[in-house]
């Protein structure tokens, strides 16, 4: 019988191949894709050998110098350079490094700003925002009373004067700007002025545009905002997880209603994770690689313009674009889209456009971002070459043929820009 030491030693391609050739399949799909999910990113080895790291063995609920368990010394240690590193990367009065992920982060804040029942002003799901913004089926619709605004029918953006409106109207103890798929900026002292008129807190929901904002891509909220909460995995390519940040007044009451509020143990071994991925945030290329993403999206939209695509609002001024596959393509959905996409192997998912005829489950639009394509090192000639192939493939009336000489096609263009796997 095996000994529980000799099992500690061996490898996991020994202890388990099904799952090391999973991972080993995994890290060969992401080579050999183009990766066009806007919230996705490709991390840095440094960032997934801290996520890999001897930390995931330790608990430590508590906050730096208040833990509930001995033995937490070096725990403290990166938990206090995340928190410092974030404050510096935003400007921030003080940073919670421990929700588990975006919705994490923003449940804590629900439960620090509001009382059960009370109402929230946010981006209406089906034009751009998030399920954890008061989604019915979500805890912070089922919990609190949630009103939505949307985009302008004409304009495709969200209209401040609208906003204002709605906020006198319905008087949200809570307003919220944040979004998973709007391609514009958002006017965060805009929505501050009115939260204020009202009486709200206003709470920032930076997931999609963090490494915008702390690279100065994308005006940061954190002047404005109560609090701002992100994910860490998106443009600011660190581990999958979240982060609050607020004033100092709030500090208190935002770790309370982290942990013991709405969390148990914090997942250590990726906020020393964060940390490095903050870390490289703060260097003086981590500029230049938002800069390159937001041209990189531009660059794409317009190439995409060009095959006759409709671009929601016209464009993009950040990361990410929606297309409104109707003007080529008015038969097909963006499921259909999405499979002989992935077919090709390039990855993107189906979205709805604002004021979308289809089903959430069919769409009429895709949403297509360029962090992870730019991590890559790829630039705006690629970007042209990257929207004739999806051009093609949206063409091919799903032609196996079609499809499998365009994932040619891609392998070869992923090669040349190859993804560091190796340990
Ligand atoms: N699932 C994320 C996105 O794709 O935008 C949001 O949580």
């Amino acid at each position: 019988m095996q000994t529980m030491s000799n099992l500690m030693q061996q490898s996991l391609a020994e202890i388990d191949p099904q799952v090391a050739a999973a991972i080993e399949a995994e890290e060969l799909r992401q080579q050999e894709t183009l990766e066009l999910i806007a919230s996705e990113n490709h991390v840095s080895r440094a960032v997934r050998q801290a996520a890999g790291s001897v930390f995931t063995n330790k608990y430590a609920e508590g906050y730096p110098g208040r833990r509930y368990y001995g033995g937490c010394v070096n725990m403290d240690t990166v938990e206090e350079l995340a928190r410092q590193r974030a404050c510096e990367l935003f400007s921030a009065e003080h940073a919670n490094v421990q929700p588990h992920s975006g919705a994490s982060a923003n449940i804590a804040v629900f439960l620090a700003a509001l009382q059960p029942g009370e109402t929230v002003l946010s981006l209406d799901l089906a034009h751009g925002g998030h399920l954890s913004h008061g989604l019915k089926v979500n805890i912070s619709g089922a919990i609190y009373n949630c009103v939505s605004y949307g985009v302008d029918a004409e304009t495709e953006r969200i209209d401040m004067d609208n906003v204002r409106a709605l906020a006198r109207q319905h008087k949200p103890r809570l307003l919220i700007a944040g979004f998973s798929a709007y391609p514009r900026q958002l006017d965060f002292e805009a929505f501050a002025d009115i939260a204020r008129e009202v009486g709200a807190r206003l709470l920032c929901d930076i997931a999609h545009i963090a490494g915008l904002v702390a690279a100065g891509e994308h005006p940061s909220p954190v002047p404005h905002a109560d609090f701002t909460t992100t994910t860490t995995h998106k443009t600011l390519r660190g581990p999958r997880g979240g982060l609050i940040l607020c004033k100092g007044d709030d500090a208190r009451l935002v770790d309370k209603w982290v942990f013991p509020g709405s969390q148990g143990g914090p997942l250590m071994h990726i906020i020393t994770a964060k940390a490095v991925a903050f870390g490289e945030a703060l260097r003086p290329d981590f500029k230049t690689y938002q800069k390159q993403i937001v041209s990189n999206a531009r660059a794409l939209s317009e190439a995409l313009a060009g095959h006759g695509y409709r671009l929601v609002s016209g464009g993009t001024d950040n990361h990410l674009m929606l297309v409104d596959l109707r003007a080529v393509h008015p038969d097909l959905t963006g499921k259909q889209a999405e499979a002989w996409l992935e077919t090709a192997n390039i990855i993107c998912n189906k979205n709805m456009i604002p004021f979308d005829e289809r089903k959430p489950t069919q769409t009429s639009g895709l949403r297509l971002g360029t962090p992870a394509l730019t991590t890559r090192g790829m630039g705006t000639a690629e970007m042209t070459a990257v929207a004739g192939l999806i051009h093609e493939v949206l063409s091919s009336d799903g032609s196996e043929a079609a499809l499998l000489g365009v994932r040619g096609k891609v392998r070869e263009m992923c090669s040349q820009f190859p993804l560091c796997h190796d340990e």
